[in-house]
């Protein structure tokens, strides 16, 4: 390409501080160094964690920062070093990396890379630099990824070709979204034919998991929101019933048990909000029920509960990205999406031109969308 090896002058969306909307600026994207990619994003996902960024809920998140971290999109030149990939390639940005080698990587049960940057937030690539330059500053990167701007450079461990056929503004929700709720179903909870589950929280992740289950054969999916206008979607992607704990004077995991011949085989929280994660642990069945927390809690949020609820059984767990190993499985993904082993294109309520990035947060916010892609 023309632009290999040139600093490039683009837009991108800055986030200057918290508690301030986007600002659509022009930046420069330096060259992808050694083992980097320098990445044109075709398509990206308005999802919360990059909210939880601008309310200011992570606050351990450096500033000026491009956030960003659910896309699709092509490489236009690629550093030193790499061999597997090549200019016009599509990929998609993998915010949880891959690097092959530390304890997680070689460890066939982790997906967790030791040299991901979620919760120290460096904000900057693997040599500690970034590529971003706004105003004569120098802007941080977002978990590794960075996706609100026209190009950006990712470190070759945080990136994946994905096939020549994938449809950039739909695949993007593998990028994050789609993957860790569905991976949650099928990898974390391994969710058997014929089983029941319930699933805290419809929004766009839990209705991933509803996904999974659909797709493991669970016979019973029971979707939790406090909001029943998510219900009509959530029955519309595989769940069977859906209640709201507003419209019971007992407590929500009495009602599931009832329901469920006392309690259901895997119950998954997907809101973030620890007193429903003890919610979801007391629905699970008392000798064979498994809880996944897929919800990330405030960072001073602590979890009680009596250890007689898993004394008897009951299995606890977790799991970010589904538990899919990133580099590796967001292929596989891709293409079992163009198989039709699974469909997430009812996710996607809002399409909008990236200008609107602003807007695609307050429906979000607000409740209106599942999903916006903004597109370039
Ligand atoms: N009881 C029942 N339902 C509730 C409650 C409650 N107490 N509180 C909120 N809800 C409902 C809301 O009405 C809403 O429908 C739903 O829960 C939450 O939906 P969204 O749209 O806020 O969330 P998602 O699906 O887009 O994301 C949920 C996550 C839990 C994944 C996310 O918030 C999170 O914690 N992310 C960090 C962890 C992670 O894996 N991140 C990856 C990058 S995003
Ligand atoms: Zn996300
Ligand atoms: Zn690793």
């Amino acid at each position: 390409m023309a632009t290999a090896g040139k600093v490039i002058k683009c837009k991108a969306a800055v986030c200057w501080g918290p508690k301030q909307p986007l600002s659509i600026e022009e930046i420069e994207v330096a060259p992808p160094k050694a083992h980097e990619v320098r990445i044109k994003i075709v398509a990206t996902g308005v999802c919360r964690s990059d909210d939880h960024v601008i309310s200011g809920a992570l606050s351990e998140v450096k500033f000026p920062v491009i956030l960003g971290h659910e896309a699709a999109g092509i490489v236009e030149s690629v550093g030193e070093g790499v061999t597997n990939l090549k200019p016009g390639d599509k990929v998609i940005p993998l915010f949880v990396p891959q690097c092959g080698k530390c304890r997680c990587c070689v460890n066939p049960h982790s997906n967790l890379c030791y040299k991901n940057d979620i919760g120290k937030y460096n904000g900057l690539l693997l040599d500690n630099t970034s590529r971003f330059t706004c105003k004569g500053k120098s802007i941080h990167n977002f978990i590794s990824t960075s996706t609100f701007t026209e190009y950006t450079v990712v470190d070759d461990i945080a990136v994946a070709k994905i096939h020549k056929d994938a449809p950039l503004d739909k695949v993007c929700l593998i990028g994050c979204g789609f993957s860790t709720g569905y991976g949650s179903a099928v990898n974390t909870a391994k969710v058997k034919p014929g089983s029941t589950c319930a699933v805290f929280g419809l929004g766009g992740v839990g209705l991933s998991v509803i996904i999974g289950c659909k797709v493991a054969g669970a016979s019973r999916i029971i979707g939790v929101d406090l909001n029943s206008d998510k219900f009509a979607k959530a029955k519309e992607l595989g769940a069977t019933e859906c209640i709201n704990p507003k419209d019971f004077n007992r407590p929500i995991h009495e009602v599931l048990a009832e329901m469920t011949d006392d309690g259901v085989d895997y119950a998954f929280e997907v809101i973030g909000n620890t007193g429903v994660m003890t919610s979801a642990l007391s629905s699970s069945h008392f000798g064979c029920g498994k809880t996944v927390i897929v919800g990330l809690a405030p960072s001073s949020a602590t979890m009680t509960f009596d250890p007689l609820l898993i004394l008897t059984g009951r299995v606890l767990t977790g799991a970010v990205f589904g538990g899919w190993k990133s580099k590796d499985d967001v292929p596989k993904l891709v293409s079992d999406y163009l198989d039709k082993k699974f469909e997430f294109d009812g996710l996607i309520t809002h399409k909008l031109p990236f200008e609107k990035i602003n807007e695609g947060f307050e429906l979000l916010r607000n409740g209106e969308s599942i999903r916006t892609v903004l597109s370039f």
